[in-house]
């Protein structure tokens, strides 16, 4: 029997590459995408003509309710979120609104429907955030610092309370920083990517940071969903921290990312306040044991291969002409 896989936020990275894995194994993928964000559907590339697409208000609990009936889904994958974080400042009601408030709506939805259907909860390290131990397993306790965490941990426990008091099969994933050339240019690794490879080509000839001092336990998003589709074929219920377990300074990832282009990156690099961040957390790093343990997931890409090859893609895409050089020369 085919199986059907709903998903929100099909066209952020995750959804890309998570597409890609359902679809290979034989899935029916279903995007829930907003009627005003048709247009971002063409993020999916080649993927886009073989997942089916749901014009669908993440606002609209009858909507939601309206779409599982239709599609009878034996999974969901909630991957929609504003994901940059020190946006969510800047929004913090509409920041919850999308997270928890979609959480809350499609397991609803879900125990409505009153299907068998497995929920799978896009979390985020961001929850752990003034770190009560280090590295994080699952038994750490959470003390986000800022709206996009307090919005990641509400959502997580609406997950919990939907699991426990109506028994439904749902599983939050604590994903650290996970990456991939799909990256958006405003987080770290793509700017620097993108910065690395326009000023090997000529096109730029500086890279403004913030903190080189700031930690993050990164790995590839492609091994990430892997982790995702795992944890809904397990017997049971759990939730998981899925990240590398091991941490790199962002000035490793300057040095890593220019190194592979042959750049000295001393020579281009400055450090613009702008960019950085007060509610800043340094040690946030996984420990990811019950993972390789109970789910035999195990990071395929290494921190060295990740950065180089998102070099490689934004080299590609320059000289393509597919993407604008980071900064742009005056
Ligand atoms: O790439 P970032 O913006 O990612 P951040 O804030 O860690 O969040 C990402 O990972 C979370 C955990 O998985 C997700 F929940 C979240 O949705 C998102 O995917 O920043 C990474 C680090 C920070 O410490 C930041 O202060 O890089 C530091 N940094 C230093 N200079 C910079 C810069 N970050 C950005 N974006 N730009 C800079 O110039």
């Amino acid at each position: 029997m085919t199986k059907t896989a709903l998903i929100t936020g099909i066209t952020g990275q995750d959804g890309y590459y998570l597409s890609q894995l359902l679809l290979q194994r034989g899935y029916r993928v279903v995007g829930l995408v907003p009627p005003s964000r048709q247009a971002s559907v063409a993020k999916l590339d080649e993927l886009a003509d073989a997942v089916t697409i749901a014009g669908v208000d993440l606002t609209d609990g009858a909507a939601l309710r309206q779409v599982v009936v239709d599609y009878q889904p034996q999974e969901i994958y909630n991957l929609a979120a504003p994901s940059f974080v020190p946006a969510s400042w800047e929004d913090p009601l509409g920041t919850l609104d999308l997270i928890t408030g979609t959480a809350t709506r499609l397991l609803d939805a879900v125990r409505q429907a009153g299907l068998e259907t497995r929920f799978y909860q896009a979390s985020s390290s961001e929850i752990f955030g003034d770190v009560q131990a280090s590295p994080q397993a699952e038994t750490t306790g959470f003390r986000p610092k800022n709206p996009y965490g307090a919005a990641k941990l509400h959502a997580h426990w609406t997950m919990v309370h939907h699991r426990d008091r109506y028994g439904l099969f749902a599983c939050s994933g604590v994903l650290y920083n996970h990456e991939s050339p799909r990256r958006p240019p405003q987080f770290v690794t793509r700017k620097v990517a993108l910065a690395a490879a326009s000023i090997k080509l000529g096109l730029s000839d500086r890279l403004s940071m913030g903190n080189l001092d700031a930690k993050r336990d990164w790995g590839y998003a492609g091994d990430y969903v892997e982790a995702m589709w795992r944890m809904l074929q397990a017997d049971t219920p759990e939730d998981y921290v899925i990240g590398t377990g091991i941490l790199h300074t962002v000035e490793d990832l300057v040095a890593t990312a220019f190194a592979s282009v042959d750049l000295e990156w001393q020579k281009y690099v400055d450090i613009d306040p702008k960019f950085l961040r007060p509610d800043e957390h340094f040690q946030l790093v996984a420990n990811p044991t019950k993972a390789n343990t109970q789910l035999q997931w195990h990071p395929q890409v290494s921190f060295e291969q990740l950065i180089a090859t998102m070099v490689q893609a934004d080299l590609t895409r320059l000289q393509a002409g597919t993407v604008q050089p980071l900064p742009a020369l005056p």
